[in-house]
């Protein structure tokens, strides 16, 4: 079982993300997937024109990868540490937030999606981190109290046009509530949720990856549903021995390089 995203460096970016993301191409070289298979900037590391040091609301276009059906065109994407939410803190590339991180309610109730045509077919596994806000106070102060964010994830077939309508078949939904709270086996209060054959992809077909901001426990529009880490990869490849086992050697090394002190 191989998870893949893969992060695009940034000028400045820090050795260990350009080491993993040079493992994560490594990877692909041993034919888990097709880089058409994987969403761009999952991990939301990837810069661009105008972004803010710690954070703030862009454009879509601006945002490498991602689209949003908010009314707005906003896709707020926030550095670790604003506003007192750190990064998720885990040691491995599906764990490690890195320094960025979306929060799906950017100024309204949205979906943050990409869709993705496969250039071969195969069962789909997933991953994501999501992490509820809490409420934030007039002195932009996380509330401690425990407040439940709630997202669905789901992946579209676009059918034979390949665009998005309403004779489209969903094909996998997972709605996942997750607190401001870390608690265990949680990194700083992003929770790790992944999926394993979830879902059969065709080559050439195109298909929808969505994050769709269900509620906020603080009831607010423009407050919640914090993302990271989104990917997903095809496991019904036939993948050669030696590569399989290169690909273990490589997530355990991947895993100790995505270490990082805060
Ligand atoms: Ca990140
Ligand atoms: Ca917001
Ligand atoms: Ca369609
Ligand atoms: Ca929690």
């Amino acid at each position: 079982m191989i998870f893949q995203y893969v992060g695009t460096p940034m000028p400045g970016a820090s050795k260990n993300k350009v080491i993993t993301s040079a493992l994560s191409a490594m990877a692909l070289l041993c034919g888990v997937a097709s880089a058409q298979n994987l969403l761009i900037n999952g991990d939301f590391e990837s810069d661009y024109t105008g972004r803010p040091a710690i954070g703030g609301q862009q454009f879509s276009t601006n945002v490498p990868g991602w689209q949003t059906t908010a009314s707005d065109g906003k896709i707020e994407i926030w550095g670790d540490g604003f506003r007192g939410v750190n990064s998720a803190n885990g040691t491995t590339t599906a764990t490690d937030g890195g320094d960025y991180f979306a929060e799906i309610n950017a100024t309204q109730v949205s979906t943050l999606f990409q869709d993705v045509t496969f250039t071969e077919g195969g069962l789909i596994d997933y991953t994501f981190l999501h992490r509820g806000r809490g409420y934030n106070d007039p002195s932009t102060v996380i509330n401690p109290d425990r407040l439940n964010d709630v997202m669905t994830f789901s992946i579209t077939d676009l059918g034979a046009n390949g665009t998005y309508d309403a004779t489209d078949t969903v094909l996998f939904s997972r709605t996942v509530t997750t607190d401001n709270i870390n608690d265990s086996n949680e990194f700083n209060g992003f929770a790790l949720y992944q999926g394993v054959d979830i879902a059969t992809a065709i080559a050439g077909g195109t298909y929808r990856f969505s994050y769709e901001a269900v509620s906020t426990g603080s009831g607010l529009v423009a407050s919640g549903n914090f993302i990271d880490n989104a990917g997903f990869g095809i496991t019904g490849v036939a993948i050669p021995e030696p590569s399989s086992t290169l690909l273990v050697m490589i997530g355990s090394i991947a895993g100790l390089v995505g270490y990082r002190r805060r």
